[in-house]
């Protein structure tokens, strides 16, 4: 059942939301036209945009290295995955969009600090071995989380998901190619990977964010079906499929505690640094400052860019006008 989109008191009609409700519980996409609660609009707009900032500050650990790569070959892989991160974050600002609200408007609540971005890319790349490693545990934690939002009942979200995922899975073959044949490199090359494996294992599972019973979103987001798993339940897929491809390219994971329980069939881990967690999303991890600089510098360097297509365009629709007249 479709109904036209309420922007007044009434939007709040408990009769309406159960209809809503109904058709998430029945499994039907929700669609930008289509009548939706203020609150899960609200969640959407924090949630997608937060997504699509976290690809667009997610390019600078990376893009770090593109003048540095060891070959050719690894120079074009790692242009062409900075540019998909890039287009990642553009095509969910398009999706943001579809719910009522202007880019430019998220866009200034990243720059002026309002909005959160992913605790991750608050993270130095201090080795060539990082590139590897990025794509192979934080790309691989992104697949994690976006296979499934790709049955999110919001349908742009979704369906954006479904064509991010498909990229994300090269990314991933890239870092873990790169991580292999440094892990079966010469013993510099070994310890070179190694070290970036130790410092990028917590802050990849810290990226599901804060446990289940320290999350405030995740009940209102599984009730609406955005989110269908919980950040927990996602930690430890993220955990089972990545234990055994560490091993096979003879790596250590940094954490005594990880153990393979049969009865769960889950690898238990440790305990999760949750203070040096907060402290990250708080802006004070070791990169969030240089981050946000870089951000607000592309923005300043790009107003005049922005201000010659606008120009560009209103002489074209006076062209137009008059050619018309
Ligand atoms: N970092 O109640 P919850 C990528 C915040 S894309 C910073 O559990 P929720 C691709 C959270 O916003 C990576 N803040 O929140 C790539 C909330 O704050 P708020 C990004 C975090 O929404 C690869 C508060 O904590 N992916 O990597 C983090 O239910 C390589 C309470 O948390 C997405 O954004 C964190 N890690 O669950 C690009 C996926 N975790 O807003 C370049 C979509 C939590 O209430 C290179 N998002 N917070 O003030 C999601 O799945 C969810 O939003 C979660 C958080 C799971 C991130």
């Amino acid at each position: 059942m479709t109904q036209p989109r309420a922007i007044d008191a009434t939007a709040e009609d408990p009769a309406a939301v159960s209809a809503f409700e109904a058709r998430i519980a029945n499994g039907e996409s929700i669609e930008p036209k289509d009548w939706m609660p203020e609150r899960y609009r609200k969640q959407l707009i924090r949630m997608m945009s937060q997504h699509a900032h976290s690809e667009i500050v997610g390019m600078l650990p990376e893009g770090n290295w593109i003048t540095r790569a060891p070959s050719l070959r690894r120079k074009v892989g790692l242009i062409a995955k900075v540019q998909d991160e890039g287009g990642h974050g553009l095509y969910i600002y398009c999706g943001v969009e579809t719910l009522g609200v202007d880019r430019s408007e998220v866009v200034a609540q990243l720059l002026d600090g309002r909005a959160k971005y992913s605790s991750i890319f608050n993270y130095p790349t201090l080795s060539w071995a990082d590139m590897g490693v990025i794509g192979w545990l934080v790309d691989g934690a992104a697949i994690v989380n976006q296979t499934v939002l790709a049955k999110a009942s919001y349908g742009p979200y979704a369906r954006a998901m479904i064509r991010i995922c498909k990229e994300e899975n090269f990314h991933k073959r890239q870092g873990y190619e790169i991580v292999a044949t440094l892990a079966a490199g010469t013993p510099a090359q070994k310890a070179m990977v190694q070290d970036a494996v130790n410092r990028f294992w917590w802050p990849s599972l810290m990226m599901f964010g804060p446990s289940d019973t320290d999350s405030p979103n995740s009940a209102e987001l599984m009730r609406w079906r955005v989110k269908r798993r919980t950040n927990d339940e996602l930690r430890q897929r993220f955990v089972n499929l990545t234990v055994p491809q560490a091993a096979a390219v003879g790596l250590t994971l940094p954490d005594p505690a990880l153990r393979y329980d049969a009865a769960t069939e889950n690898w238990e881990f440790g305990e999760i640094d949750w203070s040096e967690f907060h402290q990250v999303v708080k802006g004070n991890g070791p990169c969030n400052r240089e981050r946000l600089e870089t951000r607000r510098a592309a923005e300043r360097d790009g107003a005049w860019v922005r201000e010659a297509a606008m120009a560009h365009a209103e002489k074209q629709r006076a062209k137009d006008r008059s050619a018309a007249a």
